[in-house]
C-alpha cells in the first residue's frame, strides 16, 4: 500500500487564507511545504513558524515564465511534489457585468484560470513520472451557482471544476489524483481584497452570520490529500451553514 502522507506540499497563495491555513495544517503533519505568493513578508513569517520545513518562495502565479523557472529551481528537498494545492485566486468586484472594469476581469482571468494552469503544468511531469501526486484546485460554489455580480469570478471559478474533471481523464492510470474543492463563504481576505480594501464593505459580508473558516477549507483539503491511494475524491463541495440557495428572480412588468 502507498502512503499518502505527503512528504512534499507546494501551495500557491501561501501568505493568506486558505493557502496559510493550508500550508500550516501539512507542516504541522510534517511535510515539507513550498509555500508561494507575492508578499514574501508574510510566507517568511509563515516559515518562521516551522523552520526549514517551509520553503518561502516569492512568486507571482501570472508570470508563465517565472512559474516555470521557480519550479525548474525548486531545491532538491522540495523539488518531488506529492501535493500541489492551487489556491492563488481572487475576486475583484460585485458589480454588474455592464458596469465592470475589464483590468478587473483580466486579474481574474489571469490568476484564477491562467495561473493555475501554468502551475499545473510545471509540476504535472514530475508527478505522472514518479506516478505519485495530488493536484487540488480551489474552485467555488461560484462556479456552480449564479449570483449577481458573479459574472467573471464565478466563471473562472467554472472553469477550475472542468478543468479538474478534464484532468482526471487525462492522468488516466497514471496514478496520480485531482480534486476540485468548492467553498461558500469563508471568512479570509477574500472579501477585502474583492471590495479594494473596503473593511466596512468586508465585514459587511459576513456580519450576523458564522461563514466557515480558513481552517475548515484546509481540513478539508488534507483529509482529500490523505485519502488512500485508491480513493480519488473528485470534488468537494461545502458551505457554511447559514448560507443556502434563493428562489431565481422575476423581472415584472
Ligand atoms: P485571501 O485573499 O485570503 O488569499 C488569497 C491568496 O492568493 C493570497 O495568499 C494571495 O497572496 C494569493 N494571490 C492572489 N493573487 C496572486 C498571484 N497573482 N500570484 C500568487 N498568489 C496570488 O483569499 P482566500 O484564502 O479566501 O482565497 C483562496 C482561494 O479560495 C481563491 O482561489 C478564492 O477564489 C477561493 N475561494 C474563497 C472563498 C471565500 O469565501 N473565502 C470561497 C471559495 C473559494 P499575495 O497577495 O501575497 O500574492
Ligand atoms: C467565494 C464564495 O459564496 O462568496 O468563492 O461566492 S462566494
Amino acid at each position: 500500500v502507498t502512503s499518502t502522507k505527503p512528504g512534499t506540499v507546494f501551495v500557491t497563495g501561501a501568505s493568506s487564507g486558505f493557502g496559510a491555513a493550508v500550508a500550516r495544517r501539512f507542516a504541522a503533519d510534517g511535510a515539507r511545504v513550498v509555500a508561494a505568493a507575492r508578499r514574501t513578508d508574510r510566507l517568511k513569517d509563515l516559515a518562521g513558524e516551522f523552520g526549514p520545513q517551509v520553503l518561502p518562495l516569492q512568486l507571482d502565479v501570472r508570470d508563465r515564465a517565472g512559474v516555470a523557472a521557480a519550479v525548474a529551481a525548486l531545491p532538491e528537498e522540495f523539488s518531488a511534489v506529492d501535493v500541489l494545492v492551487n489556491n492563488a485566486g481572487l475576486a475583484l468586484g460585485l458589480g454588474p457585468a455592464q458596469d465592470a472594469d475589464l483590468d478587473d476581469w483580466d486579474q481574474m482571468i489571469d490568476t484564477n484560470c491562467k495561473g493555475l494552469v501554468y502551475c499545473t503544468r510545471a509540476i504535472l511531469p514530475g508527478m505522472v513520472a514518479r506516478r505519485r501526486g495530488h493536484v487540488i484546485n480551489l474552485g467555488s460554489v461560484a462556479g456552480s451557482y449564479p449570483y449577481p455580480g458573479g459574472n467573471v469570478y464565478g466563471g473562472s471559478k467554472a472553469f477550475v471544476h472542468q478543468f479538474s474533471l478534464n484532468l482526471r481523464s487525462d492522468l488516466h492510470g497514471t496514478g496520480v489524483r485531482v480534486t476540485c474543492v468548492e467553498p461558500g463563504m469563508a471568512d479570509t481576505e477574500f472579501s477585502l481584497v474583492r471590495f479594494s480594501g473596503d473593511r466596512g464593505k468586508a465585514d459587511n459580508v459576513y456580519e450576523g452570520m458564522q461563514p466557515m473558516t480558513a481552517d475548515d477549507i484546509a481540513e478539508s483539503i488534507h483529509w482529500a490529500a490523505t485519502m488512500p491511494q485508491h480513493v480519488n475524491v473528485n470534488t468537494i463541495e461545502l458551505m457554511a451553514t447559514a448560507q443556502s440557495f434563493a428562489p431565481f428572480q422575476v423581472a415584472r412588468e
